[in-house]
């Protein structure tokens, strides 16, 4: 597991949430911020749980998005862990973070890119564990290219596609709640709560009606 270089077993009120959110820039992120955080020297003092989520983005530019996912599972109380690993630009990591994925205990994958590099494809070729992806919009086509690789799965290889960008991403995260609290029914009860609050949270007529 020496290569995991980031494993970041994260929960709410650990002190990195404030470097994470500090450190991602608007608009394409701050490559050193988010590697200091996966900085392996610094990771065993916040982990306490084993990460069950495996988190890939393509790019350090994803990441400013897929924050979104990490603070859904972070209100539920998932641990999971999250790397960047490009299916093309460093396929050996990729490779190594999916073929490790289930001696390391994870049990879904989330794996978000953009432009049609298909890291999710690449996530579930190497694993019989559940992959949702979630398409990154990118510069080009509005990230209809990567909404289109991702889901257009050839048969025997399957990707559960979320909707493209931030929606998606709070999605996978909800839709990897799901599938851990089939077998969690603590989890089972932090999730219904969750959706009960998003219920509650609604109001039945706007402001000023
Ligand atoms: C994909 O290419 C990444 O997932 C990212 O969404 C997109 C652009 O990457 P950068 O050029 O910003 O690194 O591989």
């Amino acid at each position: 597991m020496g290569g995991i270089g980031c494993r970041c077993c994260r929960r709410r009120g650990w002190t990195w949430l404030s470097r994470f959110d500090g450190s991602i820039g608007p608009g394409g992120g701050d490559e050193t911020g988010l590697l200091s955080i996966c900085d392996p020297g610094i990771l065993p003092a916040m982990s306490d749980q084993s990460p069950v989520v495996g988190i890939v983005m393509g790019s350090v530019s994803d990441a400013q998005t897929m924050r979104q996912c990490t603070a859904v599972l972070e209100q539920l109380d998932i641990p999971y862990e999250l790397k960047v690993c490009s299916a093309h630009r460093t396929p050996k990591r990729a490779d190594e973070f999916v073929s490790t994925a289930v001696e390391r205990g994870l049990k879904v994958i989330i794996a978000a890119a953009g432009m049609s590099a298909h890291l999710a494809g690449v996530m579930a070729a190497g694993t019989h564990l559940p992959v949702l992806g979630v398409p990154m919009k990118g510069e080009l086509m509005g990230g209809m290219d990567a909404l289109l690789s991702t889901c257009n799965m050839p048969k025997g290889i399957p990707v559960g596609t979320m909707s493209m960008g931030s929606h998606g991403a709070v999605n996978a995260a909800l839709f990897a709640a799901s599938i851990l609290a089939l077998s969690d029914p603590e989890l089972e009860k932090r999730l219904l709560a969750y959706r009960q609050a998003q219920t509650d949270a609604v109001p039945e007529y706007p402001p000023g009606a």
